[in-house]
């Protein structure tokens, strides 16, 4: 939670300390949405080398007609991690007479927003919520087909034993016979993936370390940032990005009334970002319950579009 009186958030130092006493260190990817983490990954998403977004909005522009094919009519369209509606407009444009929208996000204000702007077009029935955890489609919604969408490779930040948790508690909150359009990320040549990482300009680097200076605001602690470097690194054998912030010093940093020591050179594991494979995610689906139903990938290979059915 983003404290705006400037004290301090003992949940943020709580999740901080636990992550910098473990060995490597770590820090939760989720601290990274702040207000200005937002704004910086919404830069990350405009930059030349991290081609995620456009590419998957380009191939939504190119495929929504074939995937409004395979949605019954009246369905609900549950957006899970909402909190623009750009890419469920799209869907919506095409889908038969949809019954309503549920967008799905912990962001409260930003889906009252959407709410305000859609809601002259359909029913909207937000549902503020982590959607990490178990939950009940609003009654409102009860009785229609149900279909389920996650875009902007999200699922790649969660640990496969976490992606097939949620991929289960999905299935469980939109039903037997429900559809589910998961948008992933596929697996590349390095070459590609560490400069959408690790951008020229300096963006992800500076989304990286906000972190840092995100904890020096809310947690108490007194991180000098031009002693830690934003490293994007390949991990070949688990198949994901890594971002980590290495300490350029052996230094103490004083966290929440708490010292850490960092070695030069040790880092904080900040995120990982998983690249799936076409058969390796359809295997992680069906370990959760899903089977395929239909996919769609851009022409270079880039990016994925699966439509997964209980
Ligand atoms: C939100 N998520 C899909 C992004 C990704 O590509 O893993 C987060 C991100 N981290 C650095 N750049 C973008």
């Amino acid at each position: 939670m983003l404290d705006m009186s400037g004290t301090l958030d003992a949940a943020v130092a709580a999740e901080a300390l636990a992550g910098l006493g473990r060995s490597p260190k770590t820090l939760p990817a989720k601290l990274f949405y702040d207000a200005k983490g937002c704004a910086l990954f919404d830069a990350i998403t405009r930059l030349p080398e991290y081609y995620p977004t456009r590419t998957e909005l380009a191939l939504l522009h190119a495929t929504v007609p074939a995937i409004a094919r395979r949605v019954p009519p009246r369905s609900v369209l549950v957006e899970y991690g909402a909190s623009s509606e750009d890419k469920a407009e799209i869907l919506l444009e095409w889908l038969q007479a949809p019954a309503a929208y549920v967008p799905i996000d912990v962001a409260a204000a930003a889906l009252a927003a959407l709410r305000r702007r859609m809601q002259a077009r359909l029913p909207v029935h937000p549902l503020v919520a982590d959607f990490l955890r178990p939950l009940v489609l609003p009654r409102e919604v009860a009785g229609h087909p149900v279909f389920g969408f996650f875009p902007g490779s999200t699922i790649g930040n969660l640990e496969p034993d976490v992606a097939i948790c949620f991929l289960q508690q999905v299935r469980d909150t939109l039903g037997a016979g429900a559809l589910f359009l998961v948008g992933v990320d596929l697996r590349k040549d390095p070459a590609v993936l560490i400069p959408a990482y690790d951008d020229a300009a300096g963006v992800t680097a500076a989304f990286n370390l906000n972190l840092l200076a995100r904890l020096n605001r809310e947690a108490g602690a007194a991180f000098d940032l031009s002693s830690f470097v934003h490293d994007a690194r390949w991990n070949e054998q688990e198949g994901r990005i890594e971002m980590h912030l290495v300490s350029l010093r052996a230094q103490t940093v004083r966290v929440a009334g708490h010292s850490v020591r960092f070695e030069a050179g040790e880092s904080i594991h900040t995120e990982n970002s998983y690249k799936h494979t076409v058969g390796g995610f359809i295997a992680l689906a069906a370990r959760a319950g899903w089977r395929s139903a239909g996919l769609w990938r851009d022409a270079a290979g880039l990016f994925s579009l699966h439509l997964l059915t209980t």
